[in-house]
């Protein structure tokens, strides 16, 4: 215990604020911990260089490209607002959606008066893992019977791929990534900052609005051995744009050759096709042929859990040996980022995918979302059709996903959003999600007199 505080019994929270108003009001360093000397020496009291403030020098940082969409769309009053910038569902009211499967697993879990508020262990929910890992990789899947899959809890997709990226660049030999140009915008940011190497390679042509494979295949052919690749496992993320599975074959072939270790984002299981054993089909095959990859899985798109921040990191290794040795490790890096995952979402996701009922359920309520999705498309594209607004706009029914990748210019996005109350990403992409056939004609006015207007 530290020693030397004046308030006696009082918890350390209370100990804290303690010091903090003393230190804030000038009076004295007693009472502060020893290992809090810093603070008590900060120049914090007013005159530090005639600022009153340490962080003066912090400036104002920009807002997400992606999430900073929502901020601004909350601050607009007019009634017609109408926000496409996050990736995230509504129905045809315009309303965020909670699956009935989701509810009907959350009273079952309130009902049980056996559950407790324990920690998890450092990899999360034992059952979660199993079951995510079968999710993606196929129930009968060699891989996860022989044991040679570990797989951990991690906070929805965007944790599971830092958690994957800091384990390797601790522990795989090659430190340089390539990700699809364009890709989602975190994707640089998180393995960025976990110390990899970010490097591109060509993923769409916006000529042909469709994939530069040729462009794809070299540059993976020309990328250092071992690089990593990071590929969308489908419903690429902001283009639409999937290889076919021919395409994906040859990708394979390719990677395999040149010793890449493939690393897939699946962030839309279900969501392009509607079946999530079609959705995963790229992974599996570089499984099926025995190699290693990772995987990172999010569950806030098909299950609708956002806010609860579910995912998994799964990393298929070559023999059980090894992968009891990466899971040593993968604990090594989460416990001081975390120390262990939240256990509210992943009860869900255990509870739907363990029951058959249940998980039919699931799939035909996310069968439902992604047949929305696909309704809006022909809607929009129809809308401009009957317009006669100037372009071809089939890739909007072409594309799969959440999003179509417009086509349209910054400047374009500026002025929807300005004239319309449209918001959206500045690249031009919509998520199809937050569209309804109420709103579709508001938004093919505003496409048409931004093309029409601002060539
Ligand atoms: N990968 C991809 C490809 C992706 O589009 C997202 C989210 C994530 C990972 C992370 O999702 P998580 O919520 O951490 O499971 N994309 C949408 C939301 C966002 O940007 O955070 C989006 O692109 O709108």
């Amino acid at each position: 215990m530290h020693g030397g505080n004046a308030s006696g019994s009082s918890s350390p929270a209370d100990r804290r604020l303690s010091a903090l108003v003393r230190h804030l009001e000038g009076s004295s360093r007693d009472g502060i911990d020893a290992g809090n000397h810093s603070i008590a020496a900060a120049p914090t009291s007013g005159s530090y260089g005639g600022r009153n403030s340490v962080f003066d020098h912090v400036v104002m940082g920009p807002e997400d490209p992606i999430l900073g969409v929502t901020v601004a769309y909350n601050k607009d009053p007019s009634p017609v607002k109408m926000n496409l910038g996050v990736g995230a569902y509504r129905t045809e009211e315009g309303k965020p959606l909670v699956l009935n499967v989701v509810r009907r697993a959350e009273q079952m879990l309130v009902n049980d008066s056996s559950r407790v508020k324990e920690y998890l262990p450092i990899v999360g929910l034992a059952d979660f893992n199993k079951l995510s890992a079968k999710l993606i990789l196929g129930a009968d899947s060699p891989a996860v019977q022989e044991n040679r899959v570990t797989t951990v809890q991690c906070l929805s997709g965007t944790g599971s791929l830092r958690v994957g990226a800091e384990f390797l660049a601790r522990h795989y030999h090659q430190h340089t990534i390539l990700i699809p140009q364009p890709t989602w915008g975190n994707h640089p940011k998180v393995f960025g900052l976990a110390g990899l190497s970010v490097k591109t390679y060509r993923y769409y042509d916006p000529s042909t609005r469709g994939l530069d494979f040729e462009g794809l295949m070299e540059d993976l052919g020309s990328a250092p051995s071992g690089a990593i690749v990071l590929f969308h496992a489908c419903a690429h993320n902001p283009t639409g744009v999937d290889p076919t599975a021919q395409q994906w074959e040859q990708i394979r072939q390719l990677a395999r050759s040149k010793a890449l270790l493939p690393f897939f984002d699946s962030a839309y299981q279900g969501f392009a096709s509607g079946n999530l054993d079609t959705d995963a089909q790229s992974v599996r095959m570089f499984v099926k042929d025995g190699g290693e990859c990772i995987v990172a899985q999010s569950f806030a798109k098909n299950m609708g859990l956002y806010g609860e921040r579910v995912g998994a990191l799964s990393i298929v290794c070559r023999n059980a040996d090894v992968a009891g040795r990466v899971e040593s490790q993968l604990k090594l890096v989460i416990r001081p980022m975390y120390s262990n995952p939240p256990i509210h979402g992943a009860s869900i996701v255990a509870t739907v995918l363990k029951d058959r009922n249940m998980f039919q359920e699931w799939t035909v309520e996310l069968k439902a979302m992604a047949d929305r999705i696909i309704n809006m498309r022909t809607q929009l594209f129809d809308a401009l059709r009957s317009r006669g607004t100037p372009g071809d706009w089939s890739h909007i029914i072409k594309q799969i996903g959440m999003f179509t990748f417009t086509g349209l210019n910054s400047k374009q996005v500026a002025f929807m959003t300005k004239e319309y109350h449209i918001y959206m990403t500045s690249d031009g992409r919509i998520s199809m999600a937050g569209l309804s056939s109420r709103t579709v004609p508001h938004l093919a006015d505003a496409i048409h007199a931004a093309v029409t207007r601002l060539a």
